[in-house]
This record gives C-alpha cells, structure tokens and sequence, in this order.
C-alpha cells in the first residue's frame, strides 16, 4: 500500500464502509459475481443464481467486505439487486418450463423487483454495472441505469461477464461503452477478477 493510501486508511478507519450495488439486466450474472466476491472476501454467500431470468427479486448483501486491489484495499457493504428490464414478459418464463400461474407470480415478483432496484439505487456510494458479454450490450435498460447513477454521480465500475462464455464479445461492450473503462472478467470461473478488485479498491477507495 503505497503511503497516502496508508494515511488515508488510518484517517478513515472509522469510517461507514461505502455501500456498493451490482446492477443489471436479469441473467448478467450479478448474484454470481456478487457471491464470488463475498466468497473471495467474506466467506459468504450472497443469494441464489438461476438461469432463469428474475432470480433475484430482493436485494441481498455482505456488509463489510474488505477487498484488496493492487494498488489498495476497500471494505464495501456488497448489495446484489434484482435484474432491471423496461418489460417483464411472463409468456418467457413459460419457455423456462413454468406453469401459467408461477410464470404470472415469478413476473410480479420480477416487477417488485425492479422497484426495489431503483429505491436502492438511491441509497447506495456506487456501482458495479454487470452485463453479459454474450448480448449485445446496447439495450434501453442500460442506457436509463447508466443515466440515472451517472446524474448522482456515483462511482461505477462497468464489467463485460462471461468471458469464458464462447460467445462473449468484449470488443461490443467497448464499442458500445466507449467513454468508459470497462472490465472483463467471468463471475463464474473467477477469470480476471483481480482485476475487477484492483477497479474496485480504485473506484470506491
Ligand atoms: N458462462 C458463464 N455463465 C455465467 C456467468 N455468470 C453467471 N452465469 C450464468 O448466468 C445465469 C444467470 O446468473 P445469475 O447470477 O443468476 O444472474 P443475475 O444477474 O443475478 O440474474 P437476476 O437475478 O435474474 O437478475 C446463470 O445460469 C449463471 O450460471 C459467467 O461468468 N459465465
Ligand atoms: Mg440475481
């Protein structure tokens, strides 16, 4: 730890840690990055992951996560929210083998969920924006929450998932994100993410 980072940690000790949110389209792979990184950290577990979109329906968190990136550490309150979309369209659940009535609860659970996405969203210091690299990145839902956390100016780390994925397309999340850093890692196989630690000490230190 280089010496104002030092003198910054011993200044700010007692300090509320800040409390970071992982946004995103359903199925980017937010639960999975977020358990990743309390497991990496923490030795917990954040929340369930399902390749069925809308997993996540309340947002689920590991406080006082302490993260160490190259060039210094962070703790972070670590807060998973449920998958954000402009539609929720009950018929797609059906196609993940869901009768008619649990396809219609898991839909208003979904639509819950993004009113609670957006309620915290006004509560947290910063974000860690997940998107999937095997789709294409340029999607209204990432234009609007991109919008909103960089009106409240808040700290945001933009990370292309999935890169053990065949299909993944960093260079797409580039194009589309040009003004931005952005990280590739893969939440699943913890490809890259130390990386994503040292973005994450950077940003929200
Ligand atoms: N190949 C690959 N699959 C991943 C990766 N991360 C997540 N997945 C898969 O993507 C699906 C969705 O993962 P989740 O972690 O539930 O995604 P989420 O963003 O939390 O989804 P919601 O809670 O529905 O918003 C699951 O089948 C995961 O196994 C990754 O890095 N690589
Ligand atoms: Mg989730």
């Amino acid at each position: 730890m280089g010496i104002l980072a030092r003198l910054r940690a011993v200044l700010f000790s007692n300090q509320a840690p800040a409390t970071v949110g992982l946004y995103g389209p359903p199925n980017a792979g937010k639960t999975t990055l977020a358990n990743r990184i309390a497991a990496d950290w923490a030795d917990v577990t954040v929340g369930d992951a399902s390749d069925v979109p809308h997993e996540t329906q309340r947002a689920q968190r590991a406080d006082g996560v302490e993260i160490e990136g190259d060039d210094g550490t962070v703790t972070v309150d670590v807060v998973d929210t449920p998958g954000v979309a402009t539609e929720v369209d009950h018929a797609a659940f059906r196609e993940h083998g869901l009768s008619e009535a649990d396809a219609q609860e898991r839909a208003r659970g979904a639509t819950r969920g993004i009113g609670e996405s957006m309620r915290v969203l006004r509560e947290v210091g910063g974000v860690i924006y997940v998107l999937d690299a095997t789709i294409d990145p340029r999607a209204q839902v990432n234009d609007m929450l991109l919008g909103i956390a960089d009106d409240q100016g808040l700290p945001l780390v933009l990370v292309a998932n999935k890169i053990d994925h065949a299909d993944a397309d960093v260079e797409a999340v580039v194009d589309a994100f040009s003004d931005r850093e952005v990280v590739p890692v893969s939440g699943l196989t913890g490809e890259n993410a130390d990386a994503l630690y040292s973005a994450i000490a950077e940003r929200f230190g």
